[in-house]
């Protein structure tokens, strides 16, 4: 009996000790809704590359002189040819040129790469974006980013001739 006083005490300190409140462990299950919130964004509307429509035929001219983009916007060009001629007398390309290129340059070069599509492989690195030739009621798309520096980007049709007699255009980053 002379002992309990003493006994109380730490008994009670021993319950205090195990009957800490738990919740400290209740914020781990707190995240898991964020991910949840995250998949509603993306059911959001999300703004796809902006879709350039670029006719070319006999007449060897882009239907758009200039494409006027904001700078790291995405582009999708959609090259189709309404050409008569067969492909081999006359095919269009649409080839995006760096921004300090020389493009009479390049096409000097690319007037002889007929085996690679009239892209000089070892100007390759000169060109941002292009579509493969086409021939009579061919297409082609492509989507590139546009740079991010503003300027004037030349696109050229590189079949041999062709930007000589005025088959070219600029792309306007501002
Ligand atoms: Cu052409």
């Amino acid at each position: 009996m002379r002992f309990s006083p003493v006994l109380f005490p730490s008994l009670a300190l021993l319950l205090a000790a195990c009957s800490p409140k738990q919740p400290a462990a209740a914020p781990a299950p707190a995240a898991a809704p964020a991910p949840a919130a995250a998949t509603g964004s993306a059911s959001a509307p999300v703004a796809g590359p902006r879709v350039i429509d670029l006719v070319v035929g006999d007449n060897m001219k882009f239907s758009l002189k200039t494409i006027t983009a904001s700078p790291g916007e995405e582009l999708t060009v959609n090259l189709t040819s309404n050409g008569t001629l067969p492909k081999e007398a006359m095919a269009h390309n649409f080839v995006l040129l760096g921004k300090d290129v020389d493009s009479d340059a390049f096409m000097q070069s690319a007037a002889t790469a007929k085996a690679t599509d009239y892209i000089p492989p070892e100007l390759a690195d000169q060109v941002l974006a292009h579509t493969k030739p086409l021939g009579p009621r061919q297409h082609d798309t492509i989507t590139f980013k546009v740079p991010a520096v503003p300027g004037e980007y030349e696109y050229v049709c590189t079949f041999p001739g062709h930007a000589l007699q005025g088959m070219r255009g600029m792309l306007i980053v501002k």
